[in-house]
């Protein structure tokens, strides 16, 4: 991929819009977690109008172990100025805890204790021992895989690497660290995105898909042995053009096509769909603002609503940038100063690399 010279001002811009894009995402769907079926849709109109009325009080929305997991990443990228597996795992688990009750997947916890007990001895041990063997196959490689897709974007070859590592820390299922890989490449190409280009949604699927396609196995006999289905994210991005260049889609469709549970093939492509999706008006939802739009849309789906909004909306802020976000909204959400320090922190390891 050719990488255009970006502006630093616009590159700022950026860095902070998918940071915070990741934060509110999180923020504004967790209290919509695990709904059965798709979100009311009024109700989340009226969320988001009353979000953006500057007279609206309510308590700050918590951040949870997408928002905790992802400061981690980000701030040992920007400290190290590249990958650094011992001091991310410290990262995590101290993360943790610190404050263990921010909604942490069930299995993920056991690999901080071993980390713990361990004294770190081998870090990338306890992953491998998740699901007897098998490794996480949850989204939790995807919802912080953010800063990758950031520190890397010039990068792409640097980028796949960093994010397999960061996945294989506590993701050692392809299917779970790709799904971290697929994320970061599509935070890249929001990055490099023109902001005020309406976004070429097939191109951005096709590219993925040829991305994918160099690390996803070939071999009908790799790819089947793994009991999940589907097996592949070529599949999941390939149906998703066809939804995306059909009319009509209702949510119920969606979520029977792509999903939105925790497992990250269920819930990564959808992230990227919801971002895609959005870039053109939706009926059920009144505004202007594709960045809101974008997050609305992904938590109307239901399911995982914080971390496929969280992922959605690092997209959205990559793409469109900070200043495309409503000041309002802004001011209901926890940790929305830290995510703008450690967009900044993460530009300045970009421009100044260690020698
Ligand atoms: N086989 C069966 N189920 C699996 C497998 C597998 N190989 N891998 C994962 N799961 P975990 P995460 C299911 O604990 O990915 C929070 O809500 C299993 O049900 O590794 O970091 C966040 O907000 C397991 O409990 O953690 C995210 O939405 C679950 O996937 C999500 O959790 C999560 O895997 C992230 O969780
Ligand atoms: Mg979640």
């Amino acid at each position: 991929m050719v990488v255009p010279i970006i502006e630093t001002a616009v590159l700022a811009n950026k860095f902070r819009g998918c940071m915070l894009g990741s934060l509110l995402g999180d923020c504004l769907g967790s209290p919509f977690e695990a709904e059965s079926g798709p979100v009311a849709k009024t109700i989340l109109q009226k969320y988001f109008d009353k979000m953006e009325d500057p007279t609206f009080k309510s308590p700050v929305k918590r951040y949870t172990d997408d928002t905790a997991m992802t400061k981690s990443v980000a701030a040992s990228l920007a400290q190290h100025g590249a990958f650094n597996e011992k001091d991310m795992a410290k990262r995590f688990a101290t993360e943790y805890f610190q404050e263990p009750r921010r909604g942490y997947g069930e299995a993920v916890t056991r690999v901080f204790r071993k980390w713990r007990e361990s004294k770190m001895e081998d870090v990338w041990k306890p992953a491998r021992e998740q699901f007897d063997g098998q490794g996480s196959a949850g989204n939790g490689s995807g919802m912080r895989i953010a800063p990758v897709g950031l520190f890397c974007y010039r990068d792409t070859d640097l980028l796949v690497e960093t994010a397999a590592k960061v996945g294989k820390l506590t993701h050692t299922h392809r299917l779970g660290y790709h799904g971290g890989i697929l994320q970061a490449l599509a935070v890249q190409l929001c990055v490099v995105q023109d902001s005020k280009a309406v976004v070429d949604t097939k191109r951005f699927c096709d590219d993925l898909i040829e991305k994918m396609s160099k690390l996803e196995p070939k071999d009908e006999d790799e790819l089947n042995s793994f009991e999940q289905e589907p097996k592949s994210y070529q599949i999941q991005l390939k149906l998703m053009q066809k939804l995306l260049q059909k009319k009509d889609v209702d949510n119920d469709e969606v979520v029977e096509v792509l999903g939105n549970n925790v497992l990250s093939i269920y819930s990564i492509p959808t992230a990227i769909y919801c971002y895609l999706r959005a870039q053109q008006p939706i009926e059920f939802i009144k505004t202007d603002n594709i960045f809101r739009r974008v997050i609305q849309y992904a938590i109307s789906l239901g399911g995982d609503t914080d971390t496929i909004a969280s992922m959605a909306g690092a997209l959205a802020g990559a793409h469109l940038g900070a200043d495309s976000i409503n000041a309002n909204i802004l001011k209901h959400c926890e940790g929305v100063d830290m995510a703008v320090s450690l967009a900044d922190e993460l530009l300045d390891a970009v421009n100044s690399p260690p020698a």
